[in-house]
């Protein structure tokens, strides 16, 4: 039986598994980093582990999980150790990353992380707790106040189940006992990132106590950013073979593409790890790099998402080894190009280019499944921005109109060949409704999804220019199956195929 990854075990790695190259023991805790899942842990981590490497200091990672104990468990039996498996098409890199330093869940180590966020030393609280972590208003991008778990803090704030909650309280307890500046550093697909959440904090903060909203306001620092690696969720055959590259058993690893991007902007309330050294973008503006990202990456990945499924494909590989598909995509990209405004040193025809690319490597499995959770906190910033956009400068939007027919086709939760569709979402039960009373009728079915003001705001579904290529769109893939709606839609996108 082979040993579990450790701090001792690292010396009897093979010389080709990079393991830190700084003493994991004697690095202090300075971030708190709330949602320790995969990409956290092939991002920020990866970031800070470089940095540790490269320029040190006292900014080792506490990780918390707030649903499950599963990492808690399989990374504190190895030391917070574990493996990031960088897949390309040419072969695999195997690195140990020692950056976190300790793992806490919240079900049962509330005091603890608690003791961890208001202790002096803790200078950043990061987050990548995913859209819906936010317990907020996609098209807004405002707290719901109406969410049962804000609910239940603002009843019970010294219990916090929703992220917002715990930073609020721990931000009441640092300003009891003077432990200092904090920033809180988001790291989620959001547009304006750092200000939403500094929003959101704030209308929580007031709900409990005005003079705490005021101490944040004075205290507390929310950069944005902009985040991107490709991180698919980990399987058991990826636990295999990463035993089998290092000899050791590690239960926590974590796979991804080579590609990694970080664009920063904004004060830093208590300092940082020189991230800049590990090749993190510190700017002036993250605006125009998210829209690039959201609008370009993250919508072309839903678009794959929702039609490829349908189409009958289970990874985005496959979706984009189609060349019908992937001229779509670039359509997409095409469509969404005149609604952003990049630095001119930004080549955007190598980073369309690139995305292609990204999204083919066949080594890197990302299901359709996965990326089609939870669309109705995604498509406000990564379609519907760039439709209220062009539908304003009276440009097309036949496209992103298509990508968001398919989400509706998949929402109605029954597959081309007839089978259910695990829709995962925290609207489901809204989308089930609305299933339910339209059936057949698909425009009604569009009507009635396009009403979720949660996802579509007040003006799109007033606005004929998009509910009826939508409608159109909806209507094709119900009748035609979305194979056969992508292609046609690829002909007349790019008459020369
Ligand atoms: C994906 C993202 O799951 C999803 O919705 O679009 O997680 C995507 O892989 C990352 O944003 C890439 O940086």
């Amino acid at each position: 039986m082979p040993l579990l990854l450790s701090r001792t075990a690292l010396s009897s790695l093979p010389a080709s598994v990079a393991v830190p190259r700084y003493e994991i023991d004697t690095v202090p805790v300075g971030i708190v980093h709330i949602g320790i899942g995969a990409f956290h842990r092939a991002h920020q981590a990866v970031y800070t582990d470089d940095a540790l490497a490269l320029a040190g200091g006292p900014w080792g990672i506490c990780g918390i999980s707030l649903r499950s104990p599963d990492v808690r468990e399989r990374l504190n039996a190895q030391d917070c150790l574990y493996t990031v498996v960088e897949k390309a098409r040419a072969g695999t890199a195997y690195r140990v990353v020692g950056s976190v330093r300790e793992v806490l869940f919240r079900g049962n180590d509330l005091d603890a992380i608690l003791a961890r966020m208001v202790a002096p030393a803790t200078r950043i609280v990061s987050l990548t707790i995913t859209e819906k972590g936010y317990c907020h208003d996609p098209a807004r991008g405002e707290l719901n106040l109406a969410h049962p778990d804000v609910v239940h803090d603002l009843a019970l704030p010294e219990d916090p189940v929703s992220a917002i909650g715990l930073v609020v309280l721990a931000l009441d307890r640092r300003r009891a006992s003077g432990a200092g500046p904090l920033t809180v550093l988001c790291c989620d697909n959001l547009p304006h990132n750092g200000r939403l959440v500094e929003g959101m904090v704030g209308t929580y903060a007031r709900e409990r106590d005005p003079a705490l909203a005021a101490w944040i306001a004075a205290n507390v620092t929310f950069p944005s950013t902009m985040v991107d690696r490709i991180v698919p969720a980990t399987t058991e055959s990826d636990l295999a073979d990463v035993d089998g590259a290092l000899g050791l058993l590690d239960a926590a690893p974590v796979v991804c593409e080579p590609f990694r991007q970080w664009v920063i902007a904004g004060e830093f309330a208590a300092g940082r790890p020189a991230w800049e050294r590990s090749g993190a973008q510190f700017v002036a503006d993250v605006a125009p790099f998210e829209a690039m990202k959201l609008r370009l990456l993250n919508a072309s990945h839903s678009m794959f998402a929702y039609l490829g499924y349908l189409a009958g494909f289970e990874t985005i590989w496959q979706v984009a080894a189609q060349p019908d598909f992937v001229a779509l995509m670039r359509a997409l990209m095409d469509e969404t190009t005149p609604t952003l405004a990049l630095p001119a040193d930004v080549d955007l025809g190598a980073y369309k280019a690139a995305l292609v690319e990204r999204f083919g490597n066949p080594a890197l499995p990302h299901r359709t499944q996965q990326i089609a959770m939870d669309g109705s906190q995604k498509l406000p910033q990564r379609l519907l921005g760039t439709v209220r956009d062009n539908l304003a400068a009276g440009r097309p939007i036949d496209c992103a109109a298509l990508a968001v027919a398919g989400w509706m086709r998949y929402v109605a939760g029954i597959d081309e060949a007839g089978r259910a569709i695990r829709v995962s979402d925290p609207l489901a039960a809204d989308f089930a409704r609305v299933v339910a009373e339209h059936g057949a009728d698909t425009a009604g079915l569009a009507r009635g999804l396009l009403d979720l003001s949660a996802i579509f705001g007040t003006d799109l579904p007033a606005d004929p220019r998009f509910v009826v290529p939508v409608t159109r769109a909806l209507a094709s893939l119900f009748a035609e199956g979305a194979a056969r709606t992508v292609a046609a839609a690829a002909r007349r996108q790019s008459p020369v195929l």
